[in-house]
C-alpha cells in the first residue's frame, strides 16, 4: 500500500456553485436527459443513441464486442462514411448554409456553404484518387489553420484514407517521424503562413522532412502566400488550387467503411514525451463526438463555434472539424495568433461571427486575463451562450473571469476533461442540467463510468484524491492497430486490471478527486504530481492558489531533486506594469503555507516571461523538471516556444 498521503486542499475550500444560466436553458438541446430523448438505458445501450445520430450505410448487428478486450469493437458490421455524415447528409437540408468561415490573418474572409464544401471536398478527393490514395491509404496533413485542412480530411474519409494530421509547426525531423510510423503515401502542405508580421517557409520544412523519406509520395501544395510568391514545385508535387480545378464537379461516391476500420490516425505523447500513434474507429469515435457535440456543447443546425484549438490536436479533430460538422453548424476557423493585429482580435472574431459557442484552453483564458477585461468590455459579445475549456485544470479565480468577463454571467461554462485516447469528452457538466463548480470538470457524462483508485487498485471514497480509471468502454475509446496492442496494453491497461479475470480498467494516466456531490477535480498528471516529505501535491491545486496572488497570471510547480531530498520551485508569469517582485514571492509563500500547507513552502519562485507550452496549450513540466535538475533537454520538438528554455535556464541560473 502507498502510504503517501495526498492533501485533499482542492476541496478544502467550499465551491461556489452556479446553475445554468435561464438564458441559456430557453434553447438548449438537453435539459432533461430523458425528456430529451436520451434513452434512460443501462450501460452499454445508452450509446446506442450516440450511433442514431448518424448516418449508417448498414446497420451494425453487435453494439459492442470484448472478444479481444480491451480491445473493443463498436457497432459491428455497421457500415458509413465520415465524409457523408459530416457533408451530404445536409446538403438537402442546408445546402445553403455557412459551413465553414474562416479569418485570416491579414483581414481576409472566406466563407464556405455545405454545398461549397461538398464541391471541394468531392474535388480533392478525386485528385488524391487520382495520385494513387487508396482505401487504407495514410496521407499526411501538414498545414496550418487554413480551410483546406479541414477540407482534405473530409477528402481522405470519403476515399476511406486515413489521415493523420501534423501540427504545422513542428520541424521537419518531427513530420519526417511522424510520417515513417504511420507509413504515410501522400502529404498535403502550403507554400507557407503569416505569423504576425513575419512569413514561415512551410514548403521548404515539408521539402526537408520528403528529402529524407526512403521514397517519393505525391505532394498537395496549398497557395497560402498569394501568386506573388514564388514556389517551385518537383516532379511529384502539385498546386493544390489547379488540381481543384481539374477535377470540379467530379463526382465522388463516398467508399462505406466498417464501423470498426479506422478513420484517423493522430499523435500524441506518451509518459517518456516519445510520439505515440493513435487511432480512431470511424463508428465509435463518430458516434461519441456527434453525441457530445449535442449534449456538452449544445451543437445544432446553424449554430456558430469557435474553438481555438489548433486542428493538430484531438481537439480540433472531434471538436473544429468532426462534432460541428456532425451537427450540421457553423465553423469559425481563425488563422494566426489572438493578439495580432491587437488584442482586439479575439473579441471581433466573437461579434463579427456572432460566435455562440467559444471554446479554449484555460491558458488562453490567463492570457486574456493579463490583458485586461477591457478588451472583452469594448465589444458586443451577446452572441455568446456556452463556454468551455479544455487540456488543462481551470483554477476557479481564472473560471470566475472567464465567467464574468466574457460570458457576462449568461453563458454556462463546460470545464471538459478527456483525452487523444478517449477521442470525446468524458467528463463535463451537460450545460442545460448540471449545477458548475469552478474548477471542477463535473460529472461523467451517461455511459462513462469512472473510479478513483489507490496505488492497488482499491476503489477510494469521496474525498481521497487517487488515480483516475475508466472502468467501462465508451464508444469513441482508442482502437490502436494491432501492432500497437503490445504498447497500449502496457501504458493503458495493464496497471489497474485483472486481466485472468477479464476485467479491464483503463488508467489515464491523471489523478483525480471526487467531491460529495459526486463532481470531480482533476489534480494534474501523475508524472507531474510532486511528493513533499509524504505528501502527494497536485499541480493544479498548487497552481490554483498562486496564481489567486496579485500580480501573478501563471504559475507551474516543479520539484528539484537532491539525494533524497525534494524541493518545491515555482515559475510564474507576472501581469504587465510594474511589479515589487519580492513582495510577490513573499505574497505566493504566505499563500501557499496557508491554502496548501507550511510543508509546502516553495524553495525557489523566479519570474519567467512564459511558460514552456505544448502546442495544444499545455505546460511542459517535463522541460521546467530539466531546467531545475540541470538536466539536458532533449525533446524541444513539441514546444510552441522553443526560445523559451533558454530563457528559463538563465532565470533558474541567476536566482
Ligand atoms: C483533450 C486533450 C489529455 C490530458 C489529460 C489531462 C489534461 C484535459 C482537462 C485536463 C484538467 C481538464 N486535461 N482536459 N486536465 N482539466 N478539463 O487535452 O487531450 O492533449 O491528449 O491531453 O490533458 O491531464 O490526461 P490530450
Amino acid at each position: 500500500m502507498d502510504e503517501t498521503r495526498a492533501v485533499p486542499s482542492l476541496l478544502d475550500i467550499p465551491a461556489d456553485r452556479y446553475w445554468p444560466p435561464e438564458a441559456f436553458l430557453r434553447d438548449a438541446n438537453v435539459t432533461d436527459l430523458v425528456a430529451s430523448g436520451h434513452p434512460n438505458e443501462e450501460w452499454p445501450r445508452q450509446w446506442e443513441d450516440a450511433a442514431s445520430l448518424l448516418a449508417w450505410d448498414d446497420p451494425y448487428s453487435t453494439l459492442i464486442d470484448d472478444e479481444d478486450a480491451p480491445f473493443y469493437r463498436w457497432f459491428v458490421d455497421g457500415t458509413l462514411n465520415a465524409c457523408t455524415n459530416c457533408i451530404d447528409r445536409h446538403i438537402s437540408t442546408q445546402k445553403n448554409q455557412v459551413a465553414l468561415r474562416w479569418e485570416g490573418k491579414r483581414g481576409e474572409q472566406r466563407t464556405y456553404t455545405y454545398y461549397d464544401l461538398y464541391r471541394e471536398v468531392s474535388a480533392v478527393a478525386a485528385a488524391l484518387r487520382d495520385l494513387g490514395v487508396e482505401e487504407g491509404d495514410v496521407v499526411t496533413l501538414y498545414l496550418p489553420k487554413l480551410p483546406e485542412l479541414p477540407i482534405t480530411m473530409l477528402a481522405c474519409a470519403r476515399i476511406g484514407a486515413l489521415h493523420n494530421v501534423v501540427f504545422a509547426g513542428f520541424a521537419p525531423d518531427a513530420l519526417v517521424e511522424r510520417m515513417r510510423h504511420i507509413d504515410s503515401q501522400a502529404l498535403v502542405t502550403c507554400d507557407g503562413s503569416f505569423r504576425d508580421e513575419a512569413v514561415i517557409n512551410q514548403k521548404r520544412k515539408a521539402d526537408a522532412a520528403l528529402a529524407s523519406l526512403e521514397k517519393s509520395i505525391p505532394t498537395l501544395v496549398v497557395n497560402r502566400l498569394g501568386k506573388s510568391h514564388d514556389t517551385t514545385l518537383t516532379n511529384d508535387q502539385y498546386d493544390y488550387e489547379s488540381l481543384v480545378e481539374t477535377y470540379s464537379g467530379t463526382d465522388v461516391p463516398p467508399v462505406s467503411r466498417e464501423a470498426t476500420d479506422p478513420l484517423f490516425h493522430i499523435h500524441t505523447s506518451g509518459t517518456t514525451g516519445d510520439p505515440r500513434r493513435m487511432t480512431h474507429a470511424t463508428g465509435g469515435y463518430l458516434a461519441g463526438v456527434a453525441w457530445t457535440a449535442q449534449t456538452v456543447f449544445d451543437l445544432s443546425s446553424a449554430t456558430s463555434l469557435w474553438c481555438t484549438a489548433d486542428i493538430g490536436w484531438i481537439t480540433g479533430h472531434s471538436y473544429v472539424v468532426y462534432g460541428p460538422l456532425l451537427s450540421g453548424s457553423t465553423v469559425v476557423l481563425v488563422e494566426g495568433s489572438l493578439h495580432y493585429p491587437d488584442r482586439h482580435r479575439p473579441w471581433e472574431v466573437i461579434e463579427q461571427n456572432s460566435v455562440e459557442v467559444f471554446y479554449t484552453t484555460p491558458g488562453i483564458v490567463r492570457t486574456f486575463m493579463k490583458w485586461g477585461e477591457s478588451f472583452p468590455a469594448a465589444h458586443d459579445l451577446s452572441s455568446l451562450r456556452l463556454l468551455g475549456t479544455v487540456g488543462e485544470p481551470i483554477g476557479p479565480d481564472t473560471w470566475e473571469w472567464f465567467y464574468t468577463h466574457v460570458g457576462e454571467r449568461q453563458c454556462p461554462i463546460v470545464n471538459t476533461w478527456w483525452q487523444t485516447e478517449t477521442g470525446c469528452v468524458l467528463l463535463s457538466p451537460i450545460p442545460g442540467i448540471d449545477e458548475m463548480k469552478p474548477g471542477s470538470v463535473g460529472k461523467p457524462l451517461p455511459g462513462v463510468e469512472i473510479e478513483i483508485v489507490d496505488a492497488n487498485g482499491q476503489e477510494l471514497p469521496p474525498g481521497e484524491p487517487g488515480y483516475l480509471t475508466i472502468v467501462r468502454p465508451w464508444p469513441s475509446m482508442l482502437t490502436p492497430l494491432e501492432s500497437d496492442w503490445y504498447w497500449v496494453l502496457a501504458e493503458y491497461w495493464q496497471t489497474f486490471s485483472d486481466p485472468r479475470a477479464d476485467s479491464w480498467r483503463y488508467f489515464t494516466g491523471d489523478q483525480a478527486v471526487i467531491d460529495d456531490d459526486g463532481d470531480v477535480w482533476i489534480i494534474g498528471r501523475d508524472d507531474d504530481v510532486i511528493t513533499i516529505g509524504n505528501r502527494r501535491l497536485g499541480t493544479a491545486e498548487l497552481e490554483a492558489a498562486i496564481t489567486t496572488v496579485d500580480g501573478v497570471t501563471e504559475a507551474a510547480a516543479v520539484a528539484e531533486r537532491s539525494g533524497g531530498d525534494t524541493a518545491l520551485c515555482v515559475f510564474a508569469t507576472l501581469t504587465q506594469g510594474p511589479q515589487d517582485r519580492n513582495s510577490v514571492r513573499k505574497t505566493i509563500t504566505e499563500t501557499v503555507a496557508e491554502r496548501i500547507g507550511e510543508f509546502a513552502r516553495p524553495t525557489a519562485i523566479v519570474f519567467t516571461p512564459e511558460l514552456p507550452e505544448t502546442y495544444s496549450g499545455k505546460t511542459m513540466y517535463r522541460v521546467l523538471e530539466h531546467v531545475v535538475n540541470a538536466r539536458p533537454h532533449s525533446d524541444s520538438d513539441s514546444l510552441r516556444n522553443p526560445a523559451i528554455v533558454g530563457e528559463l535556464n538563465t532565470v533558474w541560473n541567476e536566482h
